[in-house]
């Protein structure tokens, strides 16, 4: 008798330091049940959209149960989904499906904080002052007459301080939103708790992490104030590489490299700390969020970073933008977002792609009455409005939301909003999608295995030449057109959708493959 061995199980997809991650803001990706709101079965029958855009990841943004405080980075269960956005089954199907698309899914964590309506703060809060549950939560008495004031003068990355008083005179901590009491990292059960949701999803079947404020974990233990010229009291502490090197031995212990990035901010050669390899591997730069257009700008940029992380023994992980700030394409106007996508694309590391912006969407300027983002609330506006970048997608231009929702969309969309729909950009060779789409097809030959070395060659002024293996990156910075006057190259990608031989216009970048002459030589001078 024979028998037919069953077929071997889909490869898991590959999520790495090389890897091209789409950033889905759950919310507003795509409605399945008509309340506005984006949820994960959305994201599942629209998967086929991002497969076609040719990512190798998705990055999922909190889904789990909330008050949606702050729009699920308010956690009150962090092994659950909130029912506004689905079950474990609907999550569960979204996995399958990503899989069976060849696209791995990142799942983003968030240690630092939970919500008022995470359990372990509902106990300090039914409980009296002398409840050992306190210990999993910074509470301190308060200062001046009658502990009025607080205990420190920290201030709420949302604005104002960073302590709240509860009814029984204590304060506690909250770097965040009140909403968001911070935990404390010295306790044991926060550090168990957190690795028992890491190891929860990733046997789940989850391909990697994204790190929420992975630098604000510890605190100075005597909470001492801000102070210049000392190391801060709670960002970036030395404590904290501690908690991730524990980290990654339990993600190996789940399945050996398991991809964690870390939302992390600072210098180069402190942030890629998070990124050796005993920790977690990978951290956003996002220092080309704040990087002028200018060519020695940007050359610097990569040039620190990659230094940085080349000593870490690591990759950066680039990033143009996210749910937390103005969309790229407002930032630095439509062509020139298109060609730092192509710069940086093409770079040593992974790219991070926010979700809309492979549409070209701009920052909308939401109404007032219309605002519900924290932090330009608690400012009263003085803060940046992040709903600006979180409207929800257009999809297509004929039918109601532009084929986001049934309903009415959580946070409004502008007028003209169709003209981004993705079905008419997939139908037009030089819009931003299609742009993106070829170039990142191209990516995977040309660059994602390609030299973790860049050479700047054949300087021009306001011009870089990025040679890396066998082909370069050229991005015009300048305000003239650049002539391409070097025999044998080829232009195969152009942010403008035009592959035109011999003129690179300003704002636009694009790919060339070169002879091996050039590579070997250097072409010319080496900047
Ligand atoms: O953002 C983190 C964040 O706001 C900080 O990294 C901050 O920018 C930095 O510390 C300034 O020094 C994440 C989420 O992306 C955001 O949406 C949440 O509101 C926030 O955490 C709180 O969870």
């Amino acid at each position: 008798m024979t028998s037919t061995p069953p077929d071997p199980p889909a490869a898991r997809p590959r999520v790495d330091s090389r890897s091209v991650v789409y950033e889905v803001y759950v919310r507003s990706f795509a409605d399945s049940d008509g309340d506005g709101v984006g949820d994960l079965a959305g994201v599942t029958a629209h998967l086929d959209a991002v497969a076609r855009l040719g990512v190798d990841a998705v990055w999922l943004t909190p889904f789990y149960p909330s008050p949606q405080a702050d729009h699920g980075y308010d956690v009150a269960d962090h092994r659950g989904v909130d029912p506004l956005f689905g079950d474990l089954a609907a999550f569960d199907a979204l996995v399958e499906r990503a899989h069976g698309l060849g696209l791995g899914v990142l799942v983003d964590v968030v240690p630092n904080h939970v919500s008022v309506a995470h359990p372990w703060f509902r106990q300090v809060l039914a409980a009296g002052p002398d409840d050992p549950s306190r210990g999993r939560f910074h509470l301190r008495p308060g200062t001046g007459p009658d502990g009025r004031r607080p205990p420190n003068r920290w201030r709420s990355v949302f604005g104002g301080p960073a302590w709240t008083r509860l009814p029984d005179g204590a304060w506690y901590l909250h770097l965040f939103a009140p909403e968001q009491p911070d935990l404390d990292w010295t306790h044991p059960d926060v550090r168990a708790d957190l690795e028992r949701t890491l190891v929860f999803w990733a046997e789940r079947g989850v391909d990697g992490f994204r790190v929420d404020v992975a630098g604000g974990l510890m605190k100075h233990p005597l909470l001492a104030e801000v102070r210049r010229g000392e190391p801060h009291p709670h960002w970036d502490r030395t404590e904290v590489h501690d908690v991730y090197r524990s980290w990654r031995r339990v993600l190996d212990g789940v399945r050996p490299g398991v991809f964690a990035v870390a939302e992390v901010w600072g210098p180069p050669e402190r942030t890629a700390l998070y990124a050796r390899p005993d920790e977690l591997g990978h951290a956003f730069a996002f220092e080309v969020l704040q990087t002028p257009w200018s060519a020695s700008a940007l050359q610097r940029t990569v040039e620190l970073q990659l230094a940085a992380h080349r000593e870490a023994g690591s990759l950066p992980g680039w990033v143009l933008g996210s749910h937390d700030f103005e969309r790229v394409a407002s930032r630095v106007g439509r062509e020139r977002a298109l060609a730092l996508h192509l710069f940086l694309l093409a770079m040593p590391g992974s790219f991070t792609l926010y979700a809309g912006d492979e549409l070209g969407l701009p920052q909308v300027d939401v109404p007032r009455e219309a605002w519900q983002d924290p932090q330009a609330l608690r400012s009263d506006g003085e803060q940046l409005s992040r709903d600006g970048a979180r409207v929800p997608l257009p999809w297509t231009p004929d039918e109601p939301a532009c084929g986001f929702t049934t309903g009415t969309p959580w946070l409004p969309q502008p007028p003209g909003w169709e003209a981004y729909a993705r079905s008419t950009q997939e139908q037009d060779p030089t819009s931003p999608w299609s742009v993106l789409r070829h170039a990142l097809a191209l990516r995977r030959t040309l660059w994602r295995e390609s030299s973790a070395t860049v050479r700047w060659i054949d300087p021009h002024p306001g011009v870089l030449v990025a040679l890396r293996g066998e082909a370069v990156a050229v991005l015009n910075a300048s305000n003239r057109p650049h002539r391409l006057a070097l025999t044998g190259w080829e232009v195969v990608a152009s942010s403008t959708g035009v592959l035109d031989q011999d003129v690179v216009p300003p704002g636009a970048c694009v790919w060339c493959t070169v002879p091996p002459g050039v590579v070997a030589a250097g072409a010319g001078t080496v900047r």
